[in-house]
């Protein structure tokens, strides 16, 4: 019943979505944002409070470091909500202007290692059982470095951190075409992510960030490659309409999104194993409702594709007749499900319209008194 698999759904947002964000143009600060990890912890406890769906959250190190993980975590536990994946960071270092795990330097390669198998000793303390690993790693300029070489030490680092890895633990390597690197980057696409962890076995999956593609790029066909391989960990979900803008997932092509949760159902991707995360900036709009919005298009877009007639579809398929086969597919799309997550909502006791509800409780009020000095967190810290 497509109620139940919807209640079931679960979606992670990131820390680091309710801190300060911009561009490299300029970082807009708003009212009551959250000034350390725990103050975002709070927040995203806001979210699965409106939503019910969304009781994990990504942190990102060194921007979450705190002194005490174990503390943090419970701290998480009393707002309702639990860690989920920790992110490694090697690209916000002055060594790591010519790369991190890929350096020609030894000694900063070292030191990159040193700080991934430190977000393992964070997933320890704190429960978390995912890595994820996106590295800046690549060059501007022909020449710059040996291509080559480059693989045989990002090869290197993953070995030793898929080493480290406990028996329920897994990294998600993330693949990213550019930015910051403008020639060549070092993971640009999902062939070299999934190469990459096929050599080094079951616990090193694929993270598909939707923003990541070369534009006209087909993620549904990556997703229903990578889960017929048994190697796509996850997503980071955001929009996006030029590079990696990092917008509300479902805000500039909900229909990409139908098509790709439409594959992640076909190809029993619909499970606790496939980590559905957030990977979001609200340089412009208020944080808290925006990751409130994301989680509600990712149930719209679900919803959708759960509701196509798979039977219909397939008797098409093999029928050859392709307008009835795209027809099964744009009737679920086009279907209007929000009264149907207002029902799973109001049956969960939730109210049926999160976004009214959470204008309504007061909470903005409420930080944006109480959270007047200290330093507001902000991409980066
Ligand atoms: C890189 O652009 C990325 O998508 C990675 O997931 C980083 O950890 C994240 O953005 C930082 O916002
Ligand atoms: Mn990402």
């Amino acid at each position: 019943m497509i109620k139940e698999e919807l209640r079931r759904q679960r979606i992670e947002t990131p820390s680091w979505a309710y801190g300060n964000s911009g561009t490299r143009f300029k970082v807009f600060a708003q009212k009551g944002v959250p000034r350390d990890p725990y103050e975002k912890l709070a927040d995203a406890a806001q979210v699965h409070r409106f939503t019910g769906v969304a009781p994990t959250v990504a942190l990102h190190i060194p921007w979450d470091k705190v002194d005490d993980y174990a503390d943090l975590a419970r701290h998480a536990a009393e707002q309702g909500v639990r860690i989920g994946a920790i992110n490694s960071n090697v690209f916000q270092d002055d060594d790591y202007m010519l790369g991190s795990v890929t350096h020609p330097d030894p000694v900063v390669r070292k030191k990159a290692l040193a700080h991934l198998i430190e977000c393992v000793d964070i997933m320890d303390q704190t429960g978390s059982d995912t890595l994820k690993l996106w590295f800046s790693d690549g060059t501007n300029y022909p020449g710059q470095d040996d291509i080559r070489a480059r693989q045989d030490r990002l090869a290197e680092a993953l070995a030793a951190v898929y080493e480290r890895l406990g028996d329920d633990q897994r990294f998600l390597l993330e693949y990213k075409l550019f930015e910051p690197a403008f020639y060549t980057t070092d993971v640009p696409d999902w062939g070299t992510a999934y190469a990459h962890c096929l050599k080094l076995g079951p616990k090193a999956q694929v993270v598909v960030d939707t923003g990541h593609h070369a534009p006209g790029t087909n993620i549904e066909f990556i997703v229903a490659f990578l889960l017929r391989e048994g190697k796509l960990g996850g997503f980071d979900f955001n929009s996006r309409f030029y590079a990696d803008d990092d917008l509300m997932v479902g805000a500039a092509d909900p229909f990409q999104l139908f098509r790709i949760m439409y594959e992640v159902i076909r190809g029993g991707g619909y499970t606790e194993d496939t980590a559905f995360m957030l990977d979001q900036c609200h340089n412009i709009e208020p944080k808290i409702p925006g990751q409130i919005r994301s989680v509600m298009n990712v149930q719209e877009a679900t919803a959708k594709a759960l509701l196509v007639d798979r039977e219909a579809l397939a008797a098409a398929q093999r029928a050859g007749d392709v307008l009835a086969a795209n027809a099964a597919f744009m009737d679920a799309y086009n279907t209007d499900v929000r009264p149907l997550l207002a029902e799973l909502r109001e049956e969960m006791g939730l109210d049926p319209d999160p976004m009214a509800a959470y204008a309504r409780s007061g909470y903005f009020d409420k930080i944006a008194t109480e959270r007047i000095g200290g330093a507001q967190a902000g991409w980066g810290a």
